[in-house]
């Protein structure tokens, strides 16, 4: 059975979400990609990061999305991460997401909670500044998508959903304002609704 290596940071959390949510038949392993087995942990995810899935025939795939991808493949259930028509309104929103509005969510992610946990050099005001005026811009975008849609992608829940939320979990932890963002504030309402969601790390 592949194996899922995780942590608790965001897009380990998300793709362990992902994973529990779908039932996906894979095992859980958590891991410290960055801590003093390093070295080891190369031949799994040279970039050193965490989701990495292990495959049973040695391969490795890393990447959040693409392992969301394999992920919803595996579990049976490919309109998680749907293809045809909808595929191009997935990739808009998991693009949009790595280009723009993860950059600007990041940046309060590693300033309000990566800096303190890992003892990590703060940003500089100009680029708070600047992430958090880019986290108002792309939030009023997407508040406008979602006023439209009850999920990304329209009536059922899919990826999309959960990569652009996947921030969300966090909004306590980082000091995050949604008050202006009301379709945001659903949208993290509703995907808490979901156990896997909620606490992906349960009996882990
Ligand atoms: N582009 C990668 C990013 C992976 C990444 O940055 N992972 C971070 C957490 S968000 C990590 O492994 N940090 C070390 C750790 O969590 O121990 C993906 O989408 O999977």
């Amino acid at each position: 059975m592949p194996i899922l290596y995780y942590s608790s940071n965001l897009n380990p959390r998300l793709c362990l979400a992902t994973a529990r949510h779908l039932n996906a038949p894979v095992r859980y392993q958590a891991a410290e990609p960055l801590g003093p087995k390093a070295a080891e942990f190369a031949h799994l995810n040279p970039n050193l990061r965490v989701p990495v899935l292990a495959r049973d025939d040695g391969s490795t795939l890393w990447e959040t999305d693409a392992i969301a991808c394999e992920l919803a493949r595996l579990s049976g259930q490919p309109g998680f991460f749907p293809d045809g028509a909808q595929l191009p309104e997935m990739l808009r929103w998991l693009s949009w997401t790595a280009m723009h509005w993860g950059l600007a969510g990041s940046g309060l992610y590693y300033q309000r909670l990566l800096v303190s946990r890992y003892g990590l050099p703060p940003l500089g005001e100009r680029e708070m500044t600047h992430h958090l005026s880019e986290f108002k811009r792309l939030a009023d975008i997407l508040d406008a998508h979602l006023s439209g849609h009850h999920w990304m992608l329209g009536e059922a829940l899919t990826y999309a959903d959960f990569r652009v939320g996947a921030l969300l979990p966090f909004a306590e932890a980082i000091d995050l304002d949604l008050s202006g963002h009301p379709q945001i504030a659903r949208l993290a309402a509703q995907l808490n609704e979901l156990p896997a969601w909620r606490d992906p790390f349960a009996g882990l």
